[in-house]
């Protein structure tokens, strides 16, 4: 289609916005997916509300969509990268454990190597099966933008991130995000949502050693900087195309692991929200 006839058919899209994003070719904001590429989610949320298991169910339901699940096992076991001196093992250890073990020390240390893992996995060129596909989708766990609004700012606030390595962190966040804008954009989130409670019985049954430690009050602060992202829209970002994806707050306190019904209600909201966007 001639770029004009594409624009003129933009700007008939009903409460679909036109604006130029800031951020050059990074999908623009509030439902407007051009028809073209595949439509790229991330399911946010809590420690242990449930992504994996959603994840999950939405392979299953949609066996054609492309799923990637956090990389928290390259987290646990971090493996040097070729310039180990001889006989020395090439595994660094466990960094979401030393992370939690001394959060002053290693928490700006475990922000670029998540970030440098979350990046890798949203540039990860689209598989074969999206590529033939009519409707393409591809769904995250996480993403870019909550290790930075969710946790790097959170870690901040609760002193394990100096002002200096804040700032620090801010400013490549900001780069790279610019120079890589027009692979790393999103159409949607959706943000699991559980009260902390419920999260810390689900963290629990679980059992992740490395997360033993996990209080409450943790649980708090990032389910508050959740609600100031996804819902209430106060945290300040980067970019105004971010605050412009569409969000489906999708209530979880109640168990969809087990329960089919819940699992078919779950199924049809995110059914309605990615046709739309
Ligand atoms: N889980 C549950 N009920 C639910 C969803 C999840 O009991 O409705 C359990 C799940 O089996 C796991 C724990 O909660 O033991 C955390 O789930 P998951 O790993 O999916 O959470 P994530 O950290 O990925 O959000
Ligand atoms: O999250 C996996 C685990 O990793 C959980 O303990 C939170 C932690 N995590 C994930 N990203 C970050 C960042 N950027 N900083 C600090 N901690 C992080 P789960 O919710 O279980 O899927
Ligand atoms: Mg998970």
């Amino acid at each position: 289609m001639a770029v004009g006839r594409l624009y003129l058919r933009l700007l008939r899209a009903p409460c679909k916005s036109v604006a130029q994003s800031p951020l050059g070719g990074m999908p623009p904001s509030r439902g407007l997916h051009a028809g073209r590429g595949p439509r790229r989610l991330s399911i946010e949320g809590n420690i242990a509300v449930g992504k994996s298991t959603f994840v999950k169910l939405l392979a299953k339901t949609y066996p054609e969509w492309h799923v990637a699940t956090e990389p928290v096992a390259t987290w646990q076991n971090v493996q040097a990268a070729g310039t180990q001196k001889a006989g020395t093992t090439p595994n660094l250890g466990n960094l979401l454990d030393m992370m939690y073990q001394k959060p002053a020390r290693w928490s700006y240390t475990f922000q670029t190597f998540s970030f440098m893992s979350r990046l890798k996995v949203q540039l990860e060129p689209l598989p074969e099966k999206l590529l033939e596909a009519n409707k393409a989708v591809q769904i995250f766990e996480r993403s870019v933008y909550s290790d930075r609004y969710i946790f790097a700012k959170n870690l901040f606030e609760n002193g394990s991130l100096s002002d200096m390595e804040w700032h620090i962190y801010q400013d490549w966040h900001s780069f790279l995000l610019q120079e890589f804008a027009s692979r790393l954009g999103l159409h949607g989130f959706i943000y699991l949502q559980a009260t902390p409670q419920v999260c810390l019985k689900r963290l629990r049954r679980r059992a992740r050693e490395e997360e033993k430690g996990i209080e409450l009050a943790y649980l708090e602060q990032l389910h508050g900087q959740h609600e100031a992202w996804l819902v209430h829209k106060t945290t300040p970002l980067h970019s105004e195309a971010l605050l412009n994806i569409p969000v489906l707050v999708l209530d979880v306190n109640d168990d969809f692991s087990e329960e089919v019904t819940k699992q078919e209600e779950l199924m049809k909201r995110v059914d309605t929200f990615v046709e739309n966007l």
